[in-house]
């Protein structure tokens, strides 16, 4: 543990993507200050009011503190960890056995700010031979991350802090965050005349608000002012036509379509005046800059894959890419979606065919003898010494022609990029890994022989989150064996068989993966800034037991790996890519392997950082120019060595990678470095939208309901205590005073929400910022909380009573929680107090 100036500790905000750096003073086991660290390499100091009270997450006196299983009469039983790691084990062979390990589901992935635990998680799932994993991303970002597949390879983000024009679509940033320092960022574009500000939304959301532009659609409708807007600018030739020439391919077919576009008709249809949309195409290809931003108001709504792609070719259309301001690839730690990327150095490697060829041979074959080299090489200290000069020479020799290969197989089996591409029972497409949130469910109620018998869960609360919270308890109920490892008793860790409880973020070495940002990029490793909690355990620790009592590496192995990280870095990682390459079947567990051996050689209970020197060398191999200039020495390994050095002693955080923006050309994944801009599924699913009228609603359901609005406090399902909340306790129902006026009902009434798969109760908010038709709940309440005698408090509406499996994506199967048809019952109770959120 450190502690730092006056008794502040490091450590990073867990509540969204942006993971802002904090300092923290403790007393005892709270958080009893908390303020922004001015040191942290992306967010310098800001937050948001969010994690000022995170004491709520830390010391909630819920905590679970023992492993828990089922009774018979569906209560709960104390058990201890030895009882239920052999329990569990045992009952996860006997379903591999009887019925295939592809039968076991993981659902996991971690938070906003606990990733580790995961990529331990599914070492667990390869050794038991499963194939089928999935989490949130599976519900918001994988029909964009197929169109970014398609484009240019790999996900995207925006240099908003210097565009001269950003778009939000679907997305409110003041509230959601997602743009480093939002708040600042986006009050800077807002001022300043010669910079612009366009939102698409159909509230006038906090960003809206502040906005130059608020092209305020009819909910659902985003695609068709979206195809208005591209149409305009092909229309009005404000394409960059020479941009387009000399960097894409394909580009004439989509502008040929484009052509088509009745700009008033589309206008009509998104109810948005045809003038303002020709405006604000004028204003994105005058910009000299442009960066876009999607979220889930049009990732979870209709048309959602082929309104990312309309999103895209925004910025494509004008040459929008590789300059400041506007929209770039980035590189990654680790890849949450999609392939895994390298770029070549501009220094190019002597030989390197010639070197890969021998190298790979050279490590499968003489892998077991360099192992019984190594280990034989510990006995003494001059030994050691010899070992690692040989093993420098070996590396040295081979290591940048073999590294890229086996870099590219570790990390996409790791993220699961290598299986299968449908679902067993619906045959749903699956992309990177992932399984489409509204398909799990069909996956397992059903009879069918391929169903999945046994779920997972780490980290996540799908029973609440999930589309449909009733079939999903259903769908519990049918697994023959379902496992919850979490810090409190949620959702669904009441439907599972065994509750198993995790250490808290602030009690273990943790890192979030989300380095998405370019032209610098960053990570933070959080070392824990108190014990453990009694009677939990770290997420790695609970894994690799498990894969220990399964016995699917010998302990041979074990000891040789261990010996050879004892000798030192090099021998060992001579000693562990001879193995990989010998042993491909290992590559799925390597991250336990690396636990099990360098992660014991590691100070200060750093083991479960092990897999994070893997994805140091990963981010070194993959970028290795971009890692020397952010100023980390060496070349070749030793450039790895040297990132995680600073990872590993840095607490604030530190720079991976320093692009420049030129670069971004290196981060297409297509071999041409071309935007492929043409992907004829959705073209021609842009036709069909010209000819169809959007219509969401019905005479039994005339309103639409967003489920799951982004407010100052919610932060999804992370805070358990309503009292964590400032404002906004009840989670109102907003609502427009035209639809208040027709229901006749106040600010304050509790209503029933009814849509076509359940009803849940509400108060409501009559809100200026909600157009006529449209009604909104946030996201994160509904949670039971146990108050002062024990009994179970629920505050606010779970949004998933309401939503449904069946309305979703076409193409990727995201469900519409945002696009809800439902109706309002008034209900006959005294109104509460509700103050805005
Ligand atoms: N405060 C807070 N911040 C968070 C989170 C949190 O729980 N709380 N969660 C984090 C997570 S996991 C995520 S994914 C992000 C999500 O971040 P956002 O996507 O920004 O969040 P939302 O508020 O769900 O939706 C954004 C906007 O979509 C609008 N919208 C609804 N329907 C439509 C539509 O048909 N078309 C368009 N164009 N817009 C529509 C809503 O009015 C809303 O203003 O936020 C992250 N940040
Ligand atoms: N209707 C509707 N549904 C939605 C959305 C919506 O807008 N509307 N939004 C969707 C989106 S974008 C997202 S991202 C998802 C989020 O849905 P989930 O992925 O289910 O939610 P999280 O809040 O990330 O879940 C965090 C869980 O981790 C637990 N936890 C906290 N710390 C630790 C730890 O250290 N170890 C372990 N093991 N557990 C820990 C928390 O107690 C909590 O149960 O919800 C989705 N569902
Ligand atoms: S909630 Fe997001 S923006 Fe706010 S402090 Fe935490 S990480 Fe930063
Ligand atoms: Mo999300």
């Amino acid at each position: 543990m450190t502690t730092t100036d006056g008794g502040w500790q490091k450590t990073a905000c867990i509540l969204c993507e942006n993971n802002c750096g904090l300092e923290v003073q403790l007393d005892g086991r709270s958080l009893v200050k908390i303020r922004g660290d001015k040191a942290h390499p992306n967010s310098k100091g800001y937050t948001c009011e969010k994690p000022l009270r995170l004491d709520k997450y830390q010391s909630n006196p819920h905590r679970l503190t023992s492993p828990l299983r089922r009774t018979p009469e569906g209560g709960y039983e104390e058990i201890d960890w030895d009882t239920a790691i052999t329990e569990i084990g045992a009952r996860l062979a006997q379903v591999r056995d009887e019925y295939g390990g592809d039968k076991i589901f993981y659902y996991a992935g971690g938070g906003q700010g606990n990733h580790l635990g995961a990529a331990y998680g599914r070492s667990l799932l390869h050794a038991l031979g499963g194939l089928y994993y999935s989490n949130a991303l599976a519900q918001e970002k994988v029909g964009e991350a197929w169109v970014d597949a398609q484009l240019y390879g790999t996900h995207t983000s925006g240099d908003y802090e210097n565009s001269e024009v950003a778009l939000f679509v679907g997305k409110n940033p003041w509230q959601s965050h997602g743009v480093a320092h939002a708040r600042t960022v986006l009050r800077e574009i807002a001022r300043d005349p010669e910079r612009a500000l366009i939102v698409i939304d159909p509230r006038r959301s906090e960003t809206a608000e502040i906005a130059d532009i608020h092209l305020q659609v009819k909910p659902g409708t985003d695609a068709w002012c979206l195809a208005a807007i591209l149409g305009v600018l092909v229309e009005e030739d404000l394409v960059d036509r020479a941009w387009l020439r000399e960097h894409t391919t394909g580009a004439d077919a989509v502008l040929a379509v484009l052509q088509q576009v009745d700009v008033t008709d589309c206008s009509r249809k998104c109810g948005i005046d045809e003038e303002l949309i020709r405006t604000t195409a004028r204003r994105i290809a005058r910009a000299s800059s442009l960066a876009t931003y999607e979220d889930i108001g049009v990732q979870q709504g209709p048309n959602s894959t082929l309104v990312s792609y309309l999103n895209k070719l925004q910025w494509i259309l004008t040459g929008n890419f590789a300059k400041p301001g506007a929209v770039h690839m980035h590189s990654w730690l680790f890849p949450l979606v999609g392939s895994w990327h390298h770029i070549p150095p501009e220094r190019p490697i002597p030989l390197a065919r010639t070197r890969q060829v021998v190298g790979d041979l050279a490590m499968r074959r003489a892998a077991p003898l360099i192992r019984n080299l190594l280990q034989a090489g510990e006995s003494s200290p001059r030994r050691r010494a010899m070992a690692e000069k040989s093993a420098d020479v070996a590396l040295s020799a081979f290591f940048d022609a073999v590294s890229v290969p086996l870099a590219r197989r570790f990390a996409n089996t790791l993220n699961m990029h290598n299986g299968p591409d449908t679902t067993p029972v619906t045959g749903a497409p699956i992309f990177s890994g992932l399984v489409q949130a509204t398909t799990i469910t069909e996956e397992i109620l059903t009879d069918h022989p391929d169903r999945l018998r046994a779920m997972w869960v780490d980290a996540s609360n799908p029973v609440h989150s999930l589309p449909d919270s009733q079939r999903m308890r259903a769908a519990f109920e049918e697994l023959e064996l379902t496992v919850v490892v979490d810090v409190a008793m949620t959702e669904t860790a009441r439907c599972a068989d065994y509750v198993l409880p995790a250490t808290s973020q602030f009690e273990k070495w943790e890192g979030s993966l989300f380095t998405l940002h370019f032209p610098h990029n960053a990570y933070q490793a959080r070392a824990p800034l108190m014990d453990r909690l009694a009677g939990t355990r770290p997420e790695p620790e609970i894994y690799v037991a498990l894969i220990d009592e399964l016995g699917v590496v010998d302990q041979v192995l074990i000891d040789q790996l261990t010996a050879a990280a004892r000798i030192g870095r090099k021998a060992f990682a001579l000693a562990f890519f001879s193995t990989l390459a010998a042993r491909p079947e290992l590559t799925g567990v390597v991250p336990y392997l690396l636990y099990k051996t360098l992660g014991s050689t590691l100070p200060d209970g750093q083991e479960s950082l092990a897999v994070v020197w893997g994805m140091a060398h990963l981010c070194a191999i993959g970028y290795p120019d971009g890692v020397s200039r952010a100023g980390h020495q060496g070349s070749g390994f030793d450039l790895g060595e040297s990132l995680f050095a600073a990872i590993q002693e840095s607490r604030q955080g530190v720079t991976i990678t320093d692009d420049r923006y030129e670069d971004a050309w290196g981060y297409i994944h297509h071999d041409d470095k071309r935007i492929h801009v043409h992907i004829p599924a959705l073209i021609e699913e842009l036709g069909l939208l010209l000819w169809t009228e959007p219509r969401f609603t019905s005479s039994e359901f005339p309103l639409t309901l967003s489920a799951g609005e982004r407010r100052a406090f919610t932060a999804n399902v992370i805070f358990r205590d309503p009292e964590w909340r400032r404002r906004d306790k009840s989670g109102a129902l907003r609502i427009s005073s035209e639809d208040a006026a027709a229901l006749g009902v106040q600010t304050g009434d509790a209503v029933r929400v009814v849509t076509e798969v359940g009803e849940a109760a509400a108060t409501v908010e009559i809100s200026d910022i909600m157009q006529a038709g449209h009604i909104s709940l946030p996201n994160g309440f509904g949670l039971a909380h146990p108050d002062t005698d024990g009994q179970d408090n629920v505050v606010g509406t779970p949004p998933n009573e309401l939503t449904g499996i069946t309305r979703r994506d076409k193409f990727f199967l995201t469900p519409w929680h945002k696009n809800v048809p439902a109706r309002i019952e008034r209900l006959e109770s005294e109104p509460v107090a509700v103050e805005a959120g």
